[in-house]
């Protein structure tokens, strides 16, 4: 059940409309002295409640901290986000995600925090996230798939990633298999999909997705300044946490419902209209060899093709790409 607070915060929360302290007492069935102390709350919070007499109450501006209520405030989806949880500090949002997993948490469950101290890449690689600097935040889903069919999740939220850095800005994203954003050739966001499964069905899979948002380019870190960046840094403007947040749960539930309804057939093929280095040479070592391929695409099951410098053609689910001078994770 929604909390009182959060009712509340929608009520007020409706555009050009004021809504008086009787109906709102009416409508969270609570006295006029609770909507009072409710109110004063929010706006210790940092929320501005505009009173007009004869009209009632209405919210003009909510606090740029980012907190659960300021996420729902203004979000329109119907089934992500509505189970969210905000920390100022956790070790990893993934980890967070596991545990509300096993309790049983639903599908779209949300966590968001502001810092990690032991942000996680793939294979245990650390994932800087500085507080206030970027979003950092894991989503819970129980899709019915099979376990071969996970990857199709990575691919799809690095589109979501990427349609959502086009609608907001003029820079111009890439998707590098299978699960990096980069801008300029300088990664800015990573995707860590981990899952759970048993008898060859899914139990859950927990979506990290790590963006950098507000960090100056000094403010990477010296041992990946080179292939690391923040939109900031890229775009010359400051982005705004809360607002990327909605946009980026609005746009997946609307992605995640398309490839629902229609197959993965629907995110290929707009992941192929970001895919880096697509039809270029490049290096690509896996657990058994290192070897020179031009990438041609994804397959229908998110594995990517490469074709070697004889032609053949071959199927990878987990490997890393790179190129040029250098190594790159
Ligand atoms: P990855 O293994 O592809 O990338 C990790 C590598 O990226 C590191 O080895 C380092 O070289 C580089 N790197 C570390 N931090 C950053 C950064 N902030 N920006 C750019 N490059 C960096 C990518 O793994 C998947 C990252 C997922 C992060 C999210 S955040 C929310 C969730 N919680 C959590 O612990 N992880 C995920």
């Amino acid at each position: 059940m929604e909390s009182t607070r959060n009712r509340l915060i929608k009520l007020l929360n409706q555009e050009d409309n004021y809504i008086s302290g009787q109906q709102l007492s009416d409508h969270l069935n609570i006295s006029r002295t609770a909507v009072w102390k409710h109110m004063k709350e929010l706006e210790k919070d940092g929320y501005e409640v505009e009173a007009v007499q004869r009209k009632g109450y209405r919210i003009i501006a909510s606090p740029d901290k980012t907190s659960e209520n300021t996420i729902h405030w203004g979000l329109s989806t119907s089934w992500i986000g509505h189970q969210l949880h905000h920390y100022e500090e956790v070790d990893s949002t993934q980890d967070i995600v596991h545990q509300l997993a096993k309790q049983g948490k639903p599908h779209g469950t949300v966590v968001v925090a502001d810092e990690q101290i032991k942000g996680k890449g793939r294979m245990s690689r650390p994932w800087h996230s500085p507080k206030g600097k970027g979003i950092w935040m894991s989503i819970l889903l129980r899709p019915e798939l099979s376990p071969v069919q996970a990857p199709q999740i990575t691919l799809l939220a690095a589109t979501v990633l990427a349609k959502v850095i086009t609608s907001q800005s003029q820079l111009i994203p890439f998707i590098k298999w299978p699960n990096d954003i980069l801008i300029n050739h300088k990664k800015v966001s990573g995707i860590l999909t981990e899952m759970q499964a048993e008898h060859d069905q899914i139990q859950y899979v927990a979506i990290g997705i790590g963006i950098n948002l507000n960090q100056s380019a000094e403010e990477i870190p010296v041992d990946i300044r080179h292939k690391a960046s923040s939109l900031r840094a890229e775009s010359k403007e400051e982005w705004n946490i809360t607002s990327t947040i909605q946009e980026i749960l609005k746009q997946f539930e609307s992605t995640y419902d398309q490839y629902a309804a229609e197959g993965f057939n629907y995110v290929k093929e707009i992941w192929e209209t970001y895919g880096y280095k697509i039809g270029e040479k490049v290096t690509i070592s896996t657990m058994r060899r290192t070897w020179e391929a031009t990438l041609v695409g994804i397959e229908p099951d998110g594995a990517l093709i490469a074709r070697d410098s004889e032609g053949k053609r071959e199927k990878l689910y987990s490997a890393e790409i790179q190129w040029g001078e250098g190594g790159y994770d």
